[in-house]
C-alpha cells in the first residue's frame, strides 16, 4: 500500500514536468537580410524556442541565433535551413541528456549545496538558516511576495553600524532558466561571510558598506523551471484575457518602456508586461531601491549565457553620460574574471554589445541616480547555455567573484 502510494505520488510530479527527448539546440548564422527574414517566418510557423537572443524580434544580420526546436519541427528545419543557405552548427543534440547532464557534481543530496542547482524550497531555508546563524553580519527583510505569494527576501550584509552605509544591490534570478544566477548570489552571501576578518579586500568593503542580496528575484519563475519546465524564462503573472502567462521582468521596468526589443504580445518571452511595473516582483524590487535611493551607489544584476558585462543603455544607443567610466570599471571587471582561469567576457553599452532592449533594471536604475549599475551575463558562450553542468558552478563563482569585488572596491573608494 505504502510503495503504491509512494508510485502514485511520482507518477503526478513526473506527469507534469516536461521533458525535451529527441529536441535540438541550433545556432544559426544570418548573414544577409533574407537569413533574418526566414528565421523570423520560420518563428510564425512552428514553436521555436529562442535562446539567444531571446525572442525572434530581436533576431538581425551577423548575430548568433542560439534556438531550441522540438523533436516534431526537426526534418522541417533542416530542409528549410538548406533551402535558404543559411549557415548553422547543432549546439545540443539532445536537450533531454543536456538537462540530465547538469546534475554531473553527484546525486542530488537532500541538504543545500553551493555547488548544485538547489530548489525554491531548499534556497529559502538556506535563507532562513543562513541569516540567524551570522546575527553579526546579517540580517534579512522581507520586501513583499511574489504573484504566487513567495516572500522576497533581501539579505543584508555587513558589519553593524550606528549610522547608515552607503550601500550596494545584488540581484539573480531576474530570468528563471537561468539557474547560474541564483547559484552566484548563494555563493557571494557564503564567501562575504566566510572571508570576512580573512580577507581584506572583503573585510573593508563590509566595514564600510551594505551589500543588499535577493538570491532569487523571479522565484514563481525559478519554481516552475524546477518542477514543470526547464526552459521557462518569464513570471507566471496571469490576466484575465490572456491565454498565456508571463511577463519578462527585465522588459518591466520604466526605463524607455516597450518602445524597442520587447514585445507587447501577452505569449512572447519578451513580453514587456501590461504596464511598468505591472509585475509585483518588479515593483517590489524597484519599490525597495526607490526607498534606498540615497544609500545605494552600485546595481548589479545576475544572467546568463553569454559572457558579457554589460552597462547602461539598452532602451536608447545613445550613450550613457558615465559611458567612459563604466567602460573602464567593466574592463578593469572583466580582467580581473579573466585572471583566474582564463575566461573572455565582452564589456560594452547593452544596445550595441548584445541588442536594444527597453525595460531592463539597470537602465531603471542608473537613470534613477544609480551610477555604477551593471548587468552580468555569466558562462558560458552557448556549449551548455542555460543547462551549464553544476560541476562549472564553483568555478564559474569564484572567478565572478573577482569581477564583483573588483566593481565593489571601485566603487568604495569613490565614495567620497
Ligand atoms: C540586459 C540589460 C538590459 C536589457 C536586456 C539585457 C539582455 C538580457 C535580456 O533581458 O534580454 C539577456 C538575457 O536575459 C540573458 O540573460
Ligand atoms: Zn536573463
Amino acid at each position: 500500500m505504502r510503495i503504491l502510494l509512494l508510485f502514485g505520488l511520482v507518477a503526478v510530479a513526473l506527469g507534469d514536468v516536461a521533458r525535451f527527448d529527441g529536441e535540438k539546440v541550433f545556432r544559426l548564422r544570418p548573414t544577409i537580410d533574407e537569413h533574418v527574414n526566414l528565421i523570423k517566418d520560420l518563428a510564425k510557423t512552428i514553436e521555436v524556442d529562442f535562446w539567444k537572443p531571446e525572442s525572434p524580434e530581436l533576431v538581425t544580420i551577423d548575430i548568433d541565433v542560439d534556438i531550441h526546436v522540438p523533436a516534431k519541427y526537426l526534418d522541417m528545419v533542416y530542409t528549410y535551413l538548406q533551402q535558404g543557405d543559411i549557415e548553422y552548427e547543432v549546439l545540443i543534440e539532445d536537450l533531454q541528456e543536456a538537462v540530465e547532464a547538469q546534475a554531473d557534481d553527484g546525486p542530488t543530496p537532500r541538504a543545500h549545496s553551493y555547488t548544485k542547482y538547489n530548489s525554491w524550497d531548499k534556497v529559502q531555508s538556506w535563507i532562513a538558516s543562513i541569516a540567524s546563524s551570522n546575527a553579526n553580519l546579517i540580517s534579512k527583510q522581507v520586501i513583499g511576495n511574489t504573484y504566487e505569494g513567495r516572500p522576497m527576501t533581501v539579505l543584508k550584509l555587513g558589519k553593524k553600524s550606528s549610522s547608515t552605509k552607503p550601500a550596494i544591490f545584488l540581484d539573480c534570478g531576474i530570468h528563471a532558466r537561468e539557474w547560474i544566477s541564483p547559484a552566484f548570489c548563494q555563493w557571494f552571501v557564503k564567501e562575504a561571510l566566510s572571508t570576512y576578518g580573512s580577507d581584506s579586500q572583503m573585510t573593508s568593503l563590509l566595514n564600510q558598506m551594505d551589500v543588499f542580496v535577493l538570491p532569487v528575484f523571479n522565484i514563481d519563475g525559478y519554481d516552475y523551471t524546477h518542477k514543470s519546465n526547464r526552459m521557462w524564462r518569464k513570471t507566471r503573472s496571469r490576466k484575465s484575457g490572456s491565454s498565456c502567462t508571463g511577463a519578462d521582468p527585465n522588459r518591466n521596468f520604466d526605463a524607455g518602456w516597450c518602445s524597442m526589443g520587447a514585445s507587447s504580445n501577452p505569449c512572447s518571452d519578451t513580453f514587456c508586461g501590461y504596464t511598468p511595473e505591472s509585475e509585483i516582483e518588479v515593483k517590489n524590487v524597484a519599490d525597495f531601491i526607490r526607498r534606498n535611493k540615497s544609500i545605494i551607489k552600485a546595481y548589479l544584476t545576475i544572467h546568463s549565457y553569454s559572457q558579457l558585462l554589460l552597462f547602461p543603455y539598452s532602451y536608447t544607443y545613445a550613450l550613457a553620460a558615465d559611458h567612459s567610466e563604466l567602460m573602464e570599471v567593466a574592463e578593469g571587471a572583466s580582467s580581473a574574471l579573466r585572471s583566474l582561469y582564463g575566461t573572455r567576457y565582452t564589456s560594452g553599452p547593452g544596445a550595441t554589445t548584445i541588442y536594444p532592449a527597453a525595460g531592463g533594471s539597470d537602465d531603471w536604475a542608473y537613470d534613477l541616480g544609480v551610477k555604477y549599475s551593471y548587468t552580468f551575463e555569466l558562462r558560458d558562450t552557448g556549449r551548455y547555455g542555460f543547462l551549464l553542468p553544476e560541476s562549472q558552478i564553483k568555478p564559474t563563482c569564484e572567478e565572478t567573484m573577482l569581477a564583483v569585488k573588483y566593481i565593489a572596491a571601485y566603487v568604495q573608494k569613490n565614495l567620497y
